[in-house]
């Protein structure tokens, strides 16, 4: 649980470092869950011929960079929120993060749609996420809504390694002028000449703690100049009024005292929700990309810093 001068400082700052809520065992069990999952998908591209050395010895914080560096294809079965299992179910579930969740967003909380397991791999520039707000990804209904993320490193996240990185008190300002900006991988970026001019502040996190931000905190991660992979776990909530705003994944009700027999608490519904889910609704938010974007100061463009 927060203490109320962390609740206070999260509503001014629009984030917090929480040191020791994520138990620990809730920790190592997702870490064997996606070791598995990585071990599964070797085997398989290993079958196929794509991948010549398996690193069986190599361990969480190494392997998957040495897999990836044969085959890309490695991380499908852990990107874009596909991961399923019993492990990431019960950090979506967490009696200690739902506690949390409920004395920033009252009673009724749902699971949200958008969570992501990220290893961020040592010097891969698709791993750099630049400045951006959530709200930019998320369909408008959610816009004057609290979606607290909860960022669960599952290692040791170093400013090395790339942490996590905020611009304090900026979640007042609305959601920000975005673009789509030419990095290896696709992402939003806060458009530069609407930056807010506040002094980034790096958050180092480590097995335990978990960083919280709102929806409208501007956030990025760089470069992982370490040799071990930063590996974390983001994850969201919400409460039903914030509207059906990931609408490309299923969210669930996680803790209800409304609708309590609704509430999902076994990972093979879970499971089933997401394999089933098919989008309602677009996003009806329409960022520019990179080559139609102007530019006041075409210097500050992050996809030019690649
Ligand atoms: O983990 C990262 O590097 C980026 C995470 C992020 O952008 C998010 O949680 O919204």
């Amino acid at each position: 649980m927060l203490d109320q001068t962390q609740i206070d400082k999260f509503h001014r700052e629009g984030f917090l470092i929480a040191r020791n809520v994520v138990p620990r065992d809730a920790v190592q069990a997702l870490q064997a869950e996606i070791e598995a999952t990585i071990d599964w998908q070797a085997q398989m591209l290993r079958e196929r011929g794509e991948i010549a050395e398996m690193h069986e010895d190599a361990d969480f914080l190494h392997r998957t960079a040495l897999l990836h560096a044969q085959s890309p294809r490695i991380l499908d079965p852990i990107a874009h929120g596909i991961h399923t299992g019993p492990a990431i179910f019960n950090l979506l579930t967490c009696p200690a993060i739902l506690d949390i969740m409920e004395q920033l967003l009252g009673p009724e909380i749902l699971v949200s749609s958008i969570y992501r397991l990220r290893p961020k791999l040592p010097g891969l520039a698709e791993g750099v996420i630049p400045w951006h707000q959530d709200s930019a990804y998320f369909h408008s209904c959610a816009d004057d809504d609290l979606v607290p993320t909860f960022w669960v490193p599952l290692m040791n996240a170093t400013v090395e390694s790339g942490c996590m990185e905020v611009l304090p008190g900026c979640h007042r300002k609305g959601v920000l002028r975005h673009y789509w900006a030419d990095l290896r991988a696709p992402g939003l970026s806060v458009h530069p000449d609407h930056m807010p001019d506040v002094k980034p502040v790096p958050v180092p996190a480590g097995i335990g703690d978990a960083v919280i931000m709102t929806n409208l905190t501007p956030h990025r991660s760089t470069d992982n100049v370490s040799s071990l992979i930063r590996w974390s776990a983001d994850i969201r909530f919400n409460s039903p009024e914030a509207g059906d705003y990931g609408p490309n994944e299923a969210s669930f009700l996680g803790r209800s005292k409304v609708r309590p027999d609704d509430v999902i608490t076994d990972w093979r519904e879970f499971e089933k929700i997401r394999a089933n889910h098919v989008p309602s609704v677009r996003i009806d938010r329409t960022w520019l990309r990179h080559d139609k974007e102007t530019f006041l100061n075409p210097e500050k463009r992050v996809d030019l810093a690649r």
